[in-house]
């Protein structure tokens, strides 16, 4: 009863905006505080206000946003998942969820984590198990060409364990993952968009990934008081083979990553510039830095064997600190100083541009391209003439999105708002012109938004239709669940001069990134190929048992709705391995496979081939069991495994 009382005055409003903010700016006073000597002009009437009560729609209006039963939707939403350590994909502006991928995490229900194959992909240790459960992603990004999504791959990292993934967008599986040396907190992640050199390769050949908390480079356990010499890494990984192709050590450390439409530049945020341990030392220094790396002379540095390689790591790590590079022409890493603990760092469609906010600055910083290209070449007395704006936007800025159209949304976490501000009003006004007004529009978010992103806004083809902002708390925006809320995703028609919030999607915990895509630019496969598999069982006369000594191998087949075997024998002790193809061609035609006691759960698509191998340990007869709903005789398609006593 009283549980209910309190969810009744939540209803009512009691503690909403306000509380959330109280509650966010707590942990964040010494900041907050050091922002408030230069007061952002926007920052007093958000940050405390109540909430307005959000516009309700006209009908008309609503049903604009709506996808009928039957319609599909206009894009695509990927999305990564936090520490579940998956990713996901929605369709918008319906904000129905189609799909979770599964990639760092085990999924049952298809098998990840299970099937020999995605062990593989998973990595295991000598014996057999998987290396690791867990996963954290954070960021997802699909490959390039001519500078926008080719369809082929999406890259994901793995903030944990400092893994790069990537996922077959004609499957939308993960088909490989990559484990980064000498990393910890691996955060930022994007593929370049052309080659820094060879004009031909316009489209994506490498991915870069930012280290995100500095370690010892021998990270040998002896102590953990040495803090001068952690270091954080940058790293590059190959788009197709997945492997670390070189490593950068920077000064501070790593956040987010953006990549140049030129091939030219990556870059990536720092917000411990400080190369602190604790997060007031990590607040200490009133400007930190966005870095950018030329990655012609990275790769020239490598060819030429300026390199170290560490802890039994053969991957080449050049000097990308300032005392390894004291001239700007020779220069692999340039360092611009930006507004303090920023967090994003986001290219504009043009290129022209990189937007880098301070969270503890009420300010974004705007980069220009060319200038950076001009301090390397020796042109720019000091980093910081890069710089062309710094719009005052409001508290907690984060994450950037761009509209095509010259316009830039962010998210301000503390203020639970995006705010629209003009690039070219923003400059203007940075030269000194007053009359200029670079925020043009503001909207309050239920509430505090972490990423925000434009359709196709991180590609050149921004469409400047919807910008989705992804919020880390929804407390009374839905149908209360439990302690763990979910999170809103709040879809924004951003196609007007005023930005309207046209829907609250739920989410499962915890988007970051996503991306909006339009569905043309996706072409997925219904059905695999059935000779993709070495190891099909082409054919239902084929099933048989194989046994070499205490090795036996089951070939099976699936089609609806029976299996390839009635039954079959093995014995105790022996190490079985079930190669199961499903023989179906009918779209949407997927068979699973359980084995009670033996844990095995999983499914195989039409035409697809996977395996299992286990120790058949426990004598007795059991039921192997379709588990996916294939036919009326869905539930009577089994097969019986005797494990000989
Ligand atoms: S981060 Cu989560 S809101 Cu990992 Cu891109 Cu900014
Ligand atoms: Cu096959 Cu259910
Ligand atoms: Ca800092």
């Amino acid at each position: 009863m009283n549980d209910k009382k309190a969810s009744q005055s939540e209803l009512a409003g009691i503690g909403r905006r306000k509380f959330l903010n109280t509650a966010a700016l707590a942990g964040l006073t010494v900041g907050v505080a050091a922002c408030n000597d230069k007061p952002a002009a926007s920052a007093a009437p958000s940050a405390a206000a109540p909430a307005a009560a959000p516009a309700a729609h006209a009908a008309s209006e609503v049903g604009k946003y709506e996808v009928a039963p039957g319609q599909l939707d206009e894009y695509y939403s990927f999305s990564s998942g936090g520490h579940s350590g998956e990713c996901r994909i929605y369709g918008l502006p319906s904000g129905r969820l189609f799909k979770r991928i599964p990639v760092f995490n085990m999924d049952c229900l298809v098998g990840w984590g299970v099937t020999n194959e995605s062990k593989k992909i998973l990595g295991t240790k000598p014996d057999g198990s998987l290396k690791y459960h867990t996963g954290d992603t954070h960021h997802i990004h699909p490959s390039y060409k001519d500078g926008t999504y080719d369809g082929r791959y999406m890259f994901v990292n793995d903030k944990i364990h400092g893994r790069l993934a990537r996922i077959r967008m004609d499957t939308m599986e993960t088909d490989k993952i990559v484990e980064l040396p000498l990393v910890q907190g691996f955060h930022g992640t994007f593929p370049d968009k052309r080659d820094p050199v060879d004009p031909a390769i316009n489209y994506t050949t490498r991915v870069f990934c930012g280290g995100e908390f500095a370690i010892p480079l021998d990270n040998n356990g002896k102590n953990m008081d040495a803090t001068a010499d952690y270091r954080s890494i940058f790293s590059c990984v190959d788009a197709e083979s997945m492997e670390v192709r070189w490593q950068v050590l920077v000064d501070g450390n790593c956040d987010l990553v953006a990549s140049s439409y030129d091939g030219k530049l990556a870059c990536t945020n720092q917000y411990n510039t400080e190369n602190g341990v604790h997060y007031e030392d990590m607040m200490s220094a009133e400007m930190d830095a966005c870095l950018f790396f030329n990655i012609a002379r990275i790769e020239e540095a490598v060819k030429a064997g300026k390199f170290k390689t560490y802890g039994g790591s053969k991957v080449p790590v050049v000097d990308g600190t300032k005392a390894g590079n004291p001239d700007p022409k020779t220069s692999l890493v340039c360092y611009v100083p930006v507004g303090k603990n920023p967090h994003g760092v986001n290219a504009s469609p043009d290129g022209k541009y990189y937007a880098c906010s301070g969270k503890l600055s009420p300010t974004a910083t705007l980069i220009e391209h060319d200038l950076v290209l001009k301090w390397f070449d020796g042109d720019l007395k000091d980093a910081r003439e890069a710089v062309v704006a710094e719009p005052e936007i409001g508290l907690g800025p984060l994450h950037t999105g761009f509209d095509g159209r010259g316009n830039a949304y962010t998210t301000l976490f503390l203020d639970s708002q995006i705010v629209k501000w003009n690039v070219e009003a923003a400059i203007k006004s940075y030269k000194g012109d007053k009359t200029a007004q670079p925020v043009v529009d503001r909207l309050d978010v239920m509430y505090q938004p972490g990423h925000g992103f434009t359709s196709m806004g991180e590609t050149k083809d921004a469409d400047g239709k919807y910008f989705l902002s992804d919020n880390k708390f929804s407390k009374d925006r839905f149908l209360p669940v439990g302690p763990l809320h979910p999170e809103t995703a709040q879809l924004i028609d951003i196609s007007g001069d005023k930005m309207k919030l046209v829907a609250d999607h739920a989410v499962y915990s915890e988007p970051h990134d996503s991306i909006i895509v339009p569905r043309n630019l996706v072409r997925t496969r219904q059905v695999y190929d059935i000779d993709e598999f070495p190891n099909a069982v082409k054919d239902a006369k084929d099933c048989r048992v194989e046994r070499k000594g205490k090795k036996v191998t089951v070939y099976l087949t699936s089609q609806a709705p029976t299996f390839g075997l009635r039954e079959w024998t093995v014995k105790r002790g022996d190490e079985v391995t079930i190669i199961l193809t499903n023989l179906d061609k009918v779209e949407d035609l997927t068979h699973g496979l359980a084995i009670p006691k033996y844990d095995i759960n999983f499914i195989v698509n039409p035409q697809e081939t996977k395996s299992v191998t286990f120790i058949a340990d426990k004598p007795g007869v059991y039921w192997a069991y379709c588990t996916n709903f294939c036919h009326a005789l869905h539930l009577e398609m089994r097969s019986r495994m005797l494990v000989e006593a």
